[in-house]
């Protein structure tokens, strides 16, 4: 049912979003939400810099300098950094990143997620003009390409592999379905969250199980390349790399850096991307079949962050977005799975729900591509939806209805943006 919210004007919502992200900010990084995700979370936290970039640039470099004191010798950017002493499952005591050489002093876990950081980079420069930052975060986040390019290149065509669900920010996207089904059948009845919002018969005994086996083979990226049961190309992560990779090389010269490798770098993950994820539309291929996963998520929207994506794939992957399929059935945008799979269900986070945070990314996408009308839409409809029902973590895609947690700090950050 849709909750009823006295109607706020756009400097109310504004001051409203600020509110969020300061009772957010732990002293040492903005929490996703408060209760629920009680540390740094690292995509969450790029969204968090960029929807700050105009308002609090202070506030947004603090918190990017914070993310990266959870960064790996190997380059590695973690998912999650352990600030605060709040327990949350899986906390330190299974990632155990301490015994680990490469690890840093702060306690992080032993994934990534959707590298976010080099466009959010960018965008607080754009901001700001501040470059002096630029040449103090920079080195970071070549640090955390070159991760990406060596460690995690399993396919050896130049995309980065997700091992685990939790790396691609979506968690429990019907994409990956298939591939947890082959895993061994586990019980371990750890339990963090409410699994009624979440996945249809809990596969969360096996997000565990994958995670301990990583863990467990020293997150060894020989262990990943040779062994390791779950590896998978993914169109929105890579898109979301291919954009920080022109972030980056158009930061480079501020940097006093070269920026070719980083262009060069940006011209093989979509040469990979269109070569490998692209049939009719991008979808996931799972390594260890060797297979795309033919399921129509918002991930597969990904690769239209390149603004030199050839114009046939831009055409064909946005005549889907806005079809009956997906934005073209709903109310509000964007479904995260489209509406005629069998798996599509509006009440669980990513098999149906609409999130600000992809929401951002395609008007993005669609801004880069001169795509106004589709921009408009993208930036009203999420508007209207955190109007409606306030700063929820995600949406019933039909009536705007809130879902999941409330005083989410990407969706207050992202309408902060969406406001500007
Ligand atoms: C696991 C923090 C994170 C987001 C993800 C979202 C959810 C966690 C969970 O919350 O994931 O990392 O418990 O499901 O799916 O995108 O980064 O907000």
């Amino acid at each position: 049912m849709m909750e009823a919210r006295p109607a706020v004007d756009d400097a109310a919502l504004g001051h409203e979003a600020l509110a969020v992200l300061e009772a957010n900010w732990t002293g040492t990084g903005t929490v996703p939400a408060p209760g629920l995700y009680p540390h740094q979370w690292s995509w969450d936290s790029a969204f968090v810099v960029i929807g700050l970039a105009r308002h609090r640039p202070d506030r947004a470099r603090e918190e990017l300098l914070n993310l990266l004191r959870g960064q790996w010798a190997t380059g590695m950017v973690p998912h999650i950094v352990f600030h605060t002493r709040e327990a949350y499952f899986p906390g330190p005591s299974v990632w155990r990143s301490q015994e680990h050489d490469a690890a840093p002093r702060v306690l992080t876990s032993g994934l990534i997620s959707p590298p976010l950081q080099g466009l959010a980079l960018w965008w607080l420069y754009r901001h700001t003009g501040d470059v002096a930052f630029v040449r103090k975060a920079f080195p970071a986040l070549v640090a955390q390409h070159d991760y990406l390019a060596s460690a995690r290149d399993l396919g050896g065509a130049g995309l980065a592999a997700i091992v685990h669900p939790w790396e691609s920010g979506m968690d429990d996207s019907p994409a990956w379905d298939d591939a947890l089904a082959a895993l061994p059948v586990i019980r371990y009845g750890y339990r963090n969250v409410d699994m009624e919002e979440r996945h249809p018969d809990s596969a969360h005994d096996r997000y565990v199980w994958l995670a301990m086996r990583y863990r467990d083979a020293g997150y060894s990226a020989g262990y990943l390349r040779d062994e390791h049961p779950f590896a998978i190309e993914d169109p929105m992560f890579n898109g979301i790399w291919l954009a920080s990779c022109q972030a980056l090389a158009e930061l480079a010269p501020l940097a006093r850096a070269d920026p070719v490798p980083h262009a060069e770098q940006a011209e093989r993950i979509r040469l990979a991307l269109i070569e490998r994820l692209w049939d009719g539309g991008f979808y996931a291929r799972d390594l260890r079949t060797d297979r795309l996963i033919k399921v129509c998520t918002v991930g597969g929207f990904g690769p239209l962050l390149d603004p030199w994506l050839p114009g046939e794939h831009v055409r064909t992957a946005v005549e889907v977005l806005e079809s009956a399929r997906f934005m073209g059935a709903t109310g509000y945008p964007v479904p995260s799975c489209e509406i005629r799979a069998a798996q599509f269900d509006r009440t669980r986070y990513w098999r149906g729900p609409s999130w600000v945070n992809t929401n951002w990314l395609l008007r993005r996408a669609a801004a880069v591509h001169s795509l106004d009308t589709l921009a408009r839409q993208l930036t009203h409809g999420t508007l209207r939806l955190v109007r409606q029902a306030g700063f929820r973590e995600c949406f019933d895609p039909f009536d705007g209805s809130g879902r999941g947690c409330r005083d989410f700090s990407w969706s207050a950050a992202l309408t902060l943006d969406l406001l500007a």
